[in-house]
């Protein structure tokens, strides 16, 4: 039996050693120099990693959330915000750092409408102390074959959502992502009928995790990833979680979603990461870690549900991944 003690003083968040520091002292320095820090508690001093201009730093304690934290190696920040899919600011992955100064991401407002008892308009302050931020360490997974693994800042999505008390009627939420043409060169292509739209069915979006995303790496998001804030689902392919939120709605009706219209053979609705179900264009069996994977290395095995098959696998039992992909 374990008899826990209360500690004399609470310890402040500032003093918790962020997952993600955790991690990559330990691959710095070994497990017995870690152990000793840790014992000392010299929190986060370690020089990791710079902070991204216009970004500034959040706290976080490491997550709860069974399944959060994966055990590879995390994405430097460097390729985190600098390989990106973010199409409002063009279609090359230099595209959303280099061309996205002008967007304006403070002031911000969130709003939370459709089937629920009580609507909510929140400014980007309200969402950040909604509830207590976590650090979650989640594998992003592209469709395009490629992947990444980022110490991301927020909490379960079902905690705004809960705020807003979904009606019974609720079956599906759908997203909506900004679109201004003004601050947003990528908006005057075609090849997304804009804004960008999003959709899970309610009990996904209700899942632990399911991540309300508002920062990375300790500091608050980088336009390129999304800022002021996203959505994080991490057994589904990245395009599934949206950036950018202006609009989350609660409906009935399967909601449409950007990519299901721009290409329906190509992009299903559920889009959970399935090394069986191919893409037309990409193999889903093998991946590239962004960062880590020369172009030339043998890429790693693509995992059901991106590995998170134990946490969500229950939630498609009977469903057919192959029609509903
Ligand atoms: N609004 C919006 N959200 C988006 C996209 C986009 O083009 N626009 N791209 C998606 C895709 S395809 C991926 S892989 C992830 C990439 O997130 P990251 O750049 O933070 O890694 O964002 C997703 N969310
Ligand atoms: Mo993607």
């Amino acid at each position: 039996m374990i008899i826990r003690i209360a500690p004399e003083h609470p310890v402040s968040s500032s003093e918790v050693t962020p997952e993600w520091a955790y991690l990559n002292r330990r691959q710095w320095l070994g497990h017995t120099t870690v152990a000793a820090s840790a014992v000392l508690g010299l929190g986060t001093t370690l020089p990791a990693q710079a902070s991204t201009p216009g970004t500034r730093s959040l706290k976080a304690s490491p997550s709860a959330v069974p399944g959060a934290m994966a055990m590879d190696k995390l994405t430097p920040l460097k390729d985190v915000t600098s390989y990106n899919n973010f199409y409002e600011f063009g279609m090359d992955k230099e595209d959303p750092a280099k061309r996205s100064s002008a967007f304006v991401t403070e002031p911000w407002t969130l709003r939370v409408e459709g089937l629920v008892g009580k609507p909510l308009t929140l400014g980007l302050d309200d969402v950040l102390r909604l509830a207590p931020l976590e650090e979650r360490i989640y594998r992003m997974r592209c469709v395009e074959a490629w992947s990444m693994v980022i110490p991301w800042v927020g909490y379960s999505l079902s905690k705004l959502i809960e705020r807003a008390q979904p009606l019974g009627s609720a079956k599906f939420v759908a997203f909506e992502s900004a679109a201004d043409p003004k601050t947003m060169p990528g908006v005057a292509s075609s090849v997304i009928d804009w804004p960008y739209l999003e959709g899970l069915r309610l009990d996904e979006a209700m899942h632990p995790l399911t991540l309300l995303g508002l920062g990375l790496y300790g500091q608050t998001l980088p336009k390129q990833n999304g800022a002021p804030v996203r959505l994080v689902v991490p057994w589904k392919y990245g395009f599934k979680s949206a950036k950018s939120l202006v609009r989350i709605r609660l409906v009935e009706q399967q909601p449409p979603t950007a990519w299901g219209r721009a290409a329906p053979k190509e992009y299903g609705f559920y889009s959970n990461v399935n090394p069986e179900v191919d893409h037309p264009r990409w193999s889903q069996a093998k991946e590239r870690r962004i960062g880590e994977d020369g172009l030339f290395a043998k890429p790693r095995k693509t995992l059901m549900f991106n590995g998170y098959a134990n946490e969500v696998g229950q939630m498609y039992a009977g469903l057919d991944l192959r029609r509903f992909y």
